[in-house]
Order: structure tokens, then C-alpha cells, then sequence
């Protein structure tokens, strides 16, 4: 059925995907429009297959109801989905490369809360399972421009709760275990015997699902594979609003976790995931790792996996993420790459097997197992490695330290600023970078300042405005950037790092360390000062 259609404003997708709020998805004609333009974009869905889930969110089953009937109107041969509509990133980017699909769609706002009055998201991961590149983007936002027309299938909706195959008009639907083929891939990475040793040997561990999606695959996976004691996952069953959880895996969001790993009795390992659990918080007993940190330790010790024996080909990072990994890299004596934000500039590093390992600051890491950001993954691989160094998460984390130096790092997010206010911070910043190199702020010498440009060196794509950086003689560095994942007026996000070489001064309190860092910033940027804010709403 040929449904008459006016473009909508506004359907530009941002860092990752397209995100508003729930009620303007459900709104007449926004998804579907939407779900058409990608489909136009990238040169219709005759003869396609596709892969389909989400996190489970509020409208997450009715939305998939509608791209169901959408995909077989406009011609597609099969969707693959997951039981329930339910499917992490990481699992559906995995499905996207196990099947060969052409693609998949993903319902998620990830880390951002969600209900009837919260957020949604629709994601379009291409053929490798990455996220599409920003050329596609472009490509769907112009086309919901100019659409005039979407097309729909008069059927009855698909019986999501029921695992095989099924029919929309002559396209195929197979409803698949959201966790099988996941646990699978897994288990051909990481030491699951030994680490199932180190739990009946006593290991106590806490995993906080935060009532998203991962509760599921951390069940199946860590409870009953590796045996960990029932009980380990908590927050396990993905709720519509997520049990009124922020599911964003920081020590803010996830304060019940980091009360019970720094409280007494502690268990060994804790770890949270997000929305659509493509990140991860870990945390020792009385220790959190900050996720800069956390990817160089990875990079470091990812060979003690049976996945990574051979050694890693490279290790990327976007670019507000910490130097601790390129230190790693350096000394592994292979490419260390720096990214714009967001998971979809890491793919083709990773196509052209440049870097194995892949990392954000904002609590996500990756492989080359998929092609997105993995939070089970990364729970996984620091499981292995505990279980063969024997050691505690603080003694690694020393001891990273010790050798490579220590990155302090802190990122400091003041939210929902009036769009014009967060516009001149930046503005004003980036009108000084010029005049920056040389100049003394705080006792410290600029090296550098500019606004991150990439050149992507595979195929040779240039992104523009990636973010204001300023670099401080010794490897010192403050980063300024808009968010392009809120959905209410413009979030600030400022960077802060801060090279201690060592062996002295690398106990420090975060904010403390980074104090002269913090002052830097607001001399140079000013941002208490425009936003009339005390301080950041959210420090991570
Ligand atoms: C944020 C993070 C970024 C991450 C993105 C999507 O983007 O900073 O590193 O890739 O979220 O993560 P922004 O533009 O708001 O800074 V997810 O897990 O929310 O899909
Ligand atoms: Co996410």
C-alpha cells in the first residue's frame, strides 16, 4: 500500500542514529517516514535481507511491527529477528555478518532513558554491521527531505514471541533467539573454562544490567555458561522504561553498583551496561576504571585471550579518549588511530584489518568481532584476563600504571543548555585557537589547538568539526565538543586529561589531579561563566 507522505523536519540522524523523543516517533508518519528514506537512500529494499531488533524499549515492538510491514511492502526477501523485537547492537551487528545481510535496524536511544515521555532511536547498520557511514547519513537525511511516499503492507502483525519462520505477504520473517548465536561467538573468543574455574574457585562478581537489554545475554551468558552464582546479574529483565533507570553505565547512573563495589564485603568484579548494551562500566572492589584506562589495559593483556593470542593489529580510540592506549600501542609497536567520536569511523579501520581493538571514552569498547561497541564483550575479556593474571583489578590497574605512566582523565557534560548559549562557548573557543600555540595558561605551554579534522585512511573521507582540542606541553589535553545524541536543547561536553610518566604522583584523587586542567578550561572556554552553571551536571 502506497501511502502519501510529507517530509518531516529535523530527521537528521546525529552521533548515532536518529533520536527524539518517544512521542515524536509516534507520531503520524515520523518512523515510517524515516524507515522509507533509508530505504531509498541506499537503493530500495527489493530482494534484501535485514536484520531487526531493539532494546526493548517503550514502542520498541510496535515500531518493528511497522518496519516488518514496511520491508515487505517495499519488496524485501527476509528480516531477521530476534525474539520479542529483542536484540543488542552488538548481537544484531553480529547477525548482520553471521547472515550476510544487507543491513540492519536497530531501535535503541542507547544510554538515554526511556517511556511514552523519554527517548527513541532507530539505527541503520550496513552490510559489515557497523554503523552507516556518515555518507549514508547524508544520504537518508537528504532523501527524508524530498520523500513524497511511503509503502506499507495491509497484513496482520507477526507473532514476535514465537521462535522460526514466518511470513509478511511473501517476505520472509525469522524470529531467531536474540542470544544464541552471541553466546556462540563468545565462546570461540574467550577462555570459557578457565574463567568458569576462577567463579567455583570463589570469584564473586556483580553485573548490572540496569533493565536493558543486555540482562539477557549476561544471564545466559555469565550465570549459566560460566557459572557464575545466580544472582551475579541484577536489573536482568529488559523493562519498557527501564525500571526508571537512567540506563547510562557511570558511576552517576549506576550509583547502586559503585555503592556495593565500594562497600564492605565487596565482590571482585562489577560491570553495567547500557540501553542497548554496546557499553560498559567495570569496577574493581573499591577501584573503578575509567573507560579510557580500561581500553588500555584491554590492549595490553588482550593476547591472554584465546581470541587475541596472535596480538593485536592495531588499537584505535576516538579522539577525545585518553593517550593511555597509544602509549600501549607504542610499546606493542603497532598503529595507534585516533577518530572522531562515534563508532561508525571506526569501521573501516577495522574492514581493512588496521586495528583489532576499539575504544571510547564514553564506556565503549569493541573488536573486530563486530562491528559496534560490545559491553558483554568487554565484560568478557576482562574476565579472561583476571582469571589468567590471578590478580586483583586495582594490582592490574597499578601495575598498568606503573609501566605506562597514568592518563588522568575526566569528562565533565553540562546539559541541556539553551542551543545559542552552548553555540558561543564554542564559538568563542574556536575563534582562540589561532593565537593559542605557545602561550602560557595555567603554568602550562599550549603545544597545539585546532578543530579535529579526519582524514579516514582508507578510503580517504574528510570529517570536519569533530571538536576543539587544546594540547598542553608533556601530553596534557582539553577537549571541548557538542553532544549529538540529546534530544533536548545542546549538551557541552569538556574533556580533561593529564600525563603523570611516574613513578611518583600516580595516586591521585581524579579531580584533584586534574585541577589546574579544570582551571585551564574555564579561562579558555569560560563555560561557567556563559552558562551561568556552577558546575557540570554529570562528571564521569
Ligand atoms: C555519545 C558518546 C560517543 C558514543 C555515542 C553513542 O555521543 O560521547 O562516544 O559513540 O554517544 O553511544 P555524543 O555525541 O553524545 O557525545 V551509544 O551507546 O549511546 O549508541
Ligand atoms: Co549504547
Amino acid at each position: 500500500m502506497r501511502v502519501t507522505t510529507n517530509p518531516i523536519e529535523g530527521q537528521k540522524p546525529g552521533t548515532s542514529g536518529l533520536r527524539k523523543k518517544t512521542k515524536v516517533f509516534m507520531s503520524e508518519g515520523y518512523l515510517e517516514n524515516f524507515i522509507q528514506s533509508i530505504f531509498d537512500a541506499t537503493g530500495g529494499a527489493q530482494g534484501r535481507t535485514y536484520v531487526l531488533g531493539g532494546d526493548g524499549r517503550y514502542f520498541n515492538a510496535e515500531a518493528a511491527q511497522i518496519i516488518l510491514k514496511m520491508a515487505a511492502a517495499n519488496g524485501a526477501e527476509r528480516v531477521i529477528i530476534g525474539q520479542g523485537a529483542i536484540l543488542s547492537t552488538p548481537a544484531a551487528s553480529h547477525l548482520i555478518r553471521l547472515n550476510g545481510t544487507d543491513g540492519g535496524i536497530v531501535l535503541s536511544a542507547s544510554h538515554n532513558p526511556g517511556g511514552p515521555d523519554e527517548d527513541f532511536g532507530v539505527k541503520f547498520n550496513g552490510p559489515n554491521g557497523g554503523p552507516a557511514s556518515e555518507a549514508v547519513t547524508e544520504a537518508i537525511f537528504a532523501r527524508s527531505r524530498q520523500i513524497g511516499a511511503y509503502w506499507i503492507a495491509d497484513e496482520p502483525d507477526v507473532d514476535l514471541s514465537r521462535i522460526g519462520m514466518q511470513h509478511v505477504g511473501s517476505m520472509e520473517v525469522s524470529v531467531i533467539d536474540p542470544v544464541a548465536d552471541y553466546a556462540r561467538l563468545m565462546e570461540g573468543l574467550f577462555d570459557f573454562p578457565k574463567i568458569r574455574t576462577m567463579f567455583s574457585g570463589g570469584f564473586r562478581m556483580r553485573f548490572d544490567a540496569m533493565c536493558a537489554v543486555t540482562g539477557p545475554y549476561a544471564k545466559e551468558i555469565i550465570e549459566g555458561r560460566l557459572g557464575a552464582a545466580p544472582g551475579t546479574v541484577v536489573h536482568a529483565d529488559p523493562l519498557p522504561d527501564f525500571g526508571g533507570m537512567h540506563p547510562d553505565p557511570n558511576p552517576t547512573w549506576a550509583h547502586e553498583l559503585m555503592d556495593e563495589m565500594f562497600g564492605e564485603d565487596a565482590p571482585d568484579f562489577g560491570a553495567a551496561s547500557d540501553g542497548d548494551g554496546d557499553r560498559n562500566m567495570v569496577v574493581g572492589q573499591g577501584v573503578y576504571v575509567s573507560p579510557s584506562d580500561s581500553l588500555a589495559v584491554l590492549a595490553a593483556n588482550a593476547h591472554l585471550a584465546p581470541g587475541y593470542r596472535a596480538g593485536l593489529k592495531g588499537v584505535a580510540r576516538s579522539m577525545p579518549t585518553s593517550c593511555a592506549a597509544d602509549l600501549v600501542a607504542d610499546a606493542m609497536g603497532i598503529g595507534a588511530y585516533e577518530t572522531p567520536t562515534g563508532w561508525k569511523f571506526f569501521g573501516n579501520l577495522l574492514d581493512a584489518g588496521r586495528a583489532t581493538l576499539c575504544g571510547e571514552e564514553s564506556f565503549g569498547t569493541g573488536s573486530d568481532h563486530v562491528r559496534e561497541k560490545d559491553g558483554v564483550w568487554a565484560v568478557l575479556l576482562w574476565l579472561n584476563i583476571l582469571a589468567e593474571r590471578t590478580e586483583t583489578v586495582r594490582e592490574i590497574l597499578n601495575g598498568h600504571w606503573r609501566r605506562f605512566g597514568r592518563n588522568y582523565y575526566s569528562r565533565h557534560d553540562y546539559e541541556a543548555l539553551p542551543v545559542d548559549t552552548a553555540n558561543r562557548v564554542m564559538d568563542g573557543l574556536r575563534a582562540r585557537l589561532g593565537d593559542l600555540p605557545g602561550t602560557m595558561v595555567e603554568g602550562m605551554v599550549v603545544q597545539s589547538a585546532d578543530d579535529f579534522a579526519y582524514s579516514d585512511p582508507v578510503d580517504g573521507s574528510v570529517s570536519r568539526g569533530q571538536g576543539l582540542r587544546v594540547v598542553f606541553e608533556g601530553g596534557s589535553r582539553l577537549v571541548l565538543r557538542l553532544s549529538g545524541t540529546g534530544t533536548e536543547g545542546a549538551t557541552l561536553r569538556l574533556y580533561l586529561e593529564r600525563y603523570a610518566a611516574g613513578p611518583e604522583g600516580l595516586d591521585e584523587e581524579v579531580q584533584e589531579a586534574l585541577a589546574p586542567m579544570i582551571r585551564a578550561a574555564e579561562e579558555l572556554a569560560a563555560i561557567r561563566a556563559a552558562t551561568g552553571r556552577v558546575g557540570p551536571d554529570v562528571v564521569t
